[in-house]
């Protein structure tokens, strides 16, 4: 997996490469990640990235010219097939499906703005699709590019050790994750479930399903609109609904 990433302060990424899933992928060759910076590429006497609005208003703009030739200057080295990813509170919310689809694509350049944001013309002509990764405003699209990253080597095959995969979490089949328990038995006076000490896989594995729709279907019940339920899901749901109505 190849991210590109154009942003006028590449330095705030520093450490959030260098740990844990990202700073093996890395190392391990599995991930590459190259920068472009606007600033290097402005064609203005003062090396200007920004301006004024036109039509007013408070705040600055970032100009078109100089993230257009940084992208262009990536297209040069990776390819003009690159796909070109604007990160927007106006972008398509971001899940697990936006990611599998970056993976898929091998190559993604992250555009990050700053400031009230870009010129309208260089997002219309220069980018390929919007993301956002929630309603809020951040002030600058540097850390929804780092949950981008995150995200989706997560999903690059060999980097995640052991039995662990991306396509167990939460969301991966539309439900949230069961919860989980470590040691000891108990702390601070609450125990773990019995279940999860019986060494039954199978009850296990179902109570596990169970707990899962149940989260779902009481903090997130719009993730179950998207989803067919299995018969044994169903139930589950079911004796939710009925227990919510008495
Ligand atoms: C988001 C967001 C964002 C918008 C960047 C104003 C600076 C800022 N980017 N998801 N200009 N939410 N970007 O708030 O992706």
């Amino acid at each position: 997996m190849w991210v590109g990433i154009i942003s006028l302060f590449p330095e705030i990424f520093g450490p959030f490469l260098k740990f844990g899933v990202i700073g093996r992928g890395r190392h391990s060759g599995l991930i590459k990640i190259d920068f472009w910076n606007p600033r290097d590429f402005s064609d203005d006497p003062k090396g200007a990235v920004d301006d004024k609005p036109y039509g007013g208003g408070p705040g600055m703009v970032m100009k078109a010219q100089p993230i257009f030739s940084a992208i262009e200057a990536a297209k040069e080295e990776r390819g003009s097939d690159l796909h070109v990813v604007y990160l927007s509170p106006q972008g398509s919310p971001l899940n697990q499906n936006v990611l599998k689809g970056f993976l898929e694509k091998r190559n993604i350049l992250l555009v990050c703005g700053r400031y009230e944001g870009i010129d309208e013309r260089l997002i219309e002509h220069a980018v390929d699709e919007q993301i956002s990764i929630g309603d809020y405003v951040l002030s600058g699209g540097e850390t929804a590019a780092m949950v981008v990253i995150d995200g989706v080597s997560r999903f690059v095959p060999g980097l995640l050790g052991g039995e662990t995969s991306a396509h167990d979490d939460s969301f991966s089949d539309g439900l949230l994750e069961y919860p989980q328990y470590t040691r000891p038995v108990t702390w601070a006076g609450h125990s773990v479930p019995d279940i999860l000490l019986s060494g039954d896989h199978q009850k296990i594995a179902d109570w596990r399903k169970t707990e899962s729709i149940d989260r779902t279907s009481k903090r997130r019940p719009d993730l179950l609109k998207s989803r067919t339920l299995t018969e044994k899901e169903r139930k589950v749901l079911n004796k939710n609904i009925e227990m919510s109505n008495e």
